[in-house]
């Protein structure tokens, strides 16, 4: 029976499916899933060199006995093999984090990005409403859909997405919305500020600056070339995040929730947090590159998640200042960093 917004499921298995498992926010989930005891499938795309990296520590021989995660090739563009899998796998919660990701890239490749970030999410939905699967469905949701609407941004605003990833997003915000109340599917968006660790994507301006903060200090490298240093976004730990993914499928009526640290710090503060990690001024060894520019920037993302604070009982801990101290050292951990001063 197919677990709905009247009656929540009832199932004692506890089996999730993670599209995007190889990723910075699947590998945590997959942790704290593994931690509460679930049996864990992920879908990793089939690429000519591994691309497990983040999840290697997570593997076992799935001839053992005692194996709880489980991976299978699946692409979010192959509608069949998702029907296909989700049969076999008959999971009781499914977490749609699959995406092309990066915001500038979208602008590059706009189309692939509507057929995965958005589309992917109509084949998935898809899929679980055939198979009648009892699965509670999570998605992937992005502060990015709302844009140029000015801060501070909470579940009521209105979206504005200002790229092809923003557009893509609002898409499937709406489809996920759509199988809720049309197919009375336990169907949620977790609305999520930016979250990052030192697992973050390599291109994205927070990883890049820890990585470059660590570089220059160990005399590796001597510039970092950036974009755009006055947006603001509000960014808070992945860690932290996946736990309020989590809780919301828990909850008893499904529901779209904001997950945000409510703080707002230019791309610019970043970089002095980072730099200054390791006693060094950012001034001294950042240059402006404008191929990191956008055609249309987001300039402030700045979120209200009371909502999930009063309902689910989550609430950001680690704050900007902190994060950049976290995902710093851990580069100079990362790239045996010796500072040269
Ligand atoms: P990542 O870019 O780190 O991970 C994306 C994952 O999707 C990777 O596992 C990637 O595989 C996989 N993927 C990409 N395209 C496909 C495809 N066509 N079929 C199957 N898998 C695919 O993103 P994050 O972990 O940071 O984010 C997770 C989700 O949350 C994404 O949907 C993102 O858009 C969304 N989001 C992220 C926020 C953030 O600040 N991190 C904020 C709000 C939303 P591979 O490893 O092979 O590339
Ligand atoms: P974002 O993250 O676009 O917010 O999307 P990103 O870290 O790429 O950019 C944040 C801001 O920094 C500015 N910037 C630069 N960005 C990058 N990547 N590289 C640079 O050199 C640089 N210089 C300045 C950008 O212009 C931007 O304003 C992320 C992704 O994880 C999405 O998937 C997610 O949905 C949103 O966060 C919430």
């Amino acid at each position: 029976m197919t677990a709905t917004a009247e009656s929540p499921g009832t199932s004692q298995r506890k089996v999730a499916l993670i599209t995007g498992i190889t990723g910075q926010d699947g590998s945590y989930l997959a942790e704290l899933l593994l931690e509460k005891g679930y049996v864990v499938h992920g879908f990793m795309r089939r690429s000519s060199t591994f691309n497990t990296s983040r999840i290697d520590h997570l593997y076992q021989d799935p001839h053992d006995p005692s194996a709880r995660l489980f991976l299978h090739h699946a692409d979010l563009t192959d509608g069949s093999r998702l029907v296909t899998l989700l049969e076999k796998i008959n999971p009781t919660e499914v977490y749609n984090l699959a995406a092309q990701s990066h915001v500038r890239v979208s602008f590059d490749e706009p189309e692939f990005t509507g057929l995965t970030t958005g589309m992917g999410t109509t084949r998935l939905l898809e899929a679980i409403r055939a198979t009648g699967v009892p699965a509670r469905f999570y998605q992937a949701s992005s502060s990015e859909m709302f844009g140029a609407t000015p801060p501070p941004q909470d579940e009521e605003t209105p979206f504005w997405p200002r790229s092809p990833y923003g557009a893509a997003k609002v898409y499937s915000y709406w489809i996920t919305r759509n199988y809720r109340e049309a197919y009375d599917l336990f169907a949620v968006n977790g609305i999520l500020f930016n979250h990052e660790s030192p697992r973050r994507g390599e291109t994205f301006v927070t990883r890049k600056i820890a990585m470059g903060a660590a570089a220059v200090a160990s005399g590796k490298q001597q510039y970092l070339y950036m974009g755009n240093l006055d947006a603001v976004r509000d960014w808070g730990y992945a860690k932290e995040y996946v736990e309020g993914m989590w809780r919301m499928l828990q909850a008893e009526v499904p529901q779209d929730y904001v997950l945000a640290t409510g703080t707002a710090y230019t791309v610019r503060d970043f970089l002095e947090f980072c730099f200054r990690t390791v006693n060094l001024d950012w001034q001294d060894h950042v240059r402006f590159d404008e191929r990191y520019l956008r055609p249309s920037e987001v300039d402030s993302l700045i979120g209200d998640a009371s909502k999930a604070k009063r309902e689910l009982g989550w609430e950001a801990q680690v704050l900007p200042p902190e994060l950049a101290r976290i995902m710093t050292e851990a580069e100079m951990v990362a790239q045996h960093a010796v500072p040269q001063r």
